[in-house]
C-alpha cells in the first residue's frame, strides 16, 4: 500500500514545527476500545487551532504529573468510570522521546461536534497515562480527515500514517528534529 498524496517536503517548513506541552484528558474511550489505536487526547490550543483539520506527525515526550500523585475516578460523558494516574505507571523508556501521529478535527467517520486533537504515540502501552503530560513538536501534514466505508477502512488508513510517519522520522531533518523535545 501507498499514498501518493502524503508527499511530505524534505525540509520542515513553517508553521511547523510546533512545540508546546498539554495536559492528557479523556476522550469518548473510542480509540483503544474500537479501533485499537489509542490516543492521548489533549485541548486544542489556539496554535493547533490554526492547522487545517487532518492527520500530522512529529514527536511526542510524556511527562508525569508529579503535582498529582493520587489516583483519581473521574466520570467520563458516557457515564464510564475513567482512572486518573497522571502516568504514575510510566516506564522509563515510555518517557522517552517518542514517534507519534496526531489527528486534528471533527472525525467525520464518527460525526464529532465539536474539534479535537488526539495523539497516538507510536509504541506499545500497558496502561492508561490520563492526567500525565506530553510535550509535542509537529512537524509536519500527512493528509486530510477523512470519511470511510468502514472501521477497517480507517484502521487501514491510520497504519499507513504510521508507516508514512516512521519512515519519514528516519530522514535526516525530521531525525535531528527528536531534539526538540530532549
Ligand atoms: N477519524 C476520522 O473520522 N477520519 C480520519 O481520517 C481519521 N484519521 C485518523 C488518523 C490517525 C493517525 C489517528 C490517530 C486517528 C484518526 N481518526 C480519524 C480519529 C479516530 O476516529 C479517533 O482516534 C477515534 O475515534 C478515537 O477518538
Ligand atoms: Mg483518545
Amino acid at each position: 500500500m501507498s499514498r501518493p498524496e502524503s508527499v511530505i517536503p524534505d525540509e520542515i517548513k513553517t508553521p511547523y514545527p510546533i512545540v508546546d506541552e498539554a495536559e492528557i484528558i479523556n476522550g469518548f474511550g473510542r480509540g483503544s476500545a474500537e479501533l485499537g489505536i489509542p490516543t492521548a487526547n489533549i485541548p486544542v490550543s489556539p496554535e493547533l487551532n490554526l492547522l487545517a483539520p487532518g492527520i500530522y506527525f512529529g514527536y511526542s515526550k510524556l511527562i508525569v504529573n508529579d503535582k498529582e500523585p493520587e489516583v483519581k475516578v473521574k466520570q467520563r460523558a458516557d457515564g464510564q468510570q475513567v482512572e486518573f494516574n497522571h502516568g504514575k505507571y510510566l516506564k522509563n523508556e515510555e518517557t522517552g522521546v517518542l514517534p507519534m501521529v496526531m489527528s486534528i478535527g471533527y472525525n467525520p467517520f464518527y460525526n464529532n461536534d465539536s474539534k479535537t486533537a488526539e495523539v497516538h504515540i507510536i509504541h506499545k502501552f500497558q496502561q492508561n497515562f490520563y492526567g500525565a503530560k506530553v510535550r509535542y513538536a509537529v512537524l509536519g501534514y500527512v493528509r486530510p480527515e477523512l470519511n470511510y466505508v468502514s472501521k477497517e477502512a480507517l484502521i487501514d488508513d491510520i497504519n499507513l500514517d504510521i508507516k508514512i510517519t516512521l519512515d519519514t522520522l528516519k530522514r535526516d531533518n525530521y531525525a535531528a528534529a527528536k531534539e526538540l523535545l530532549d
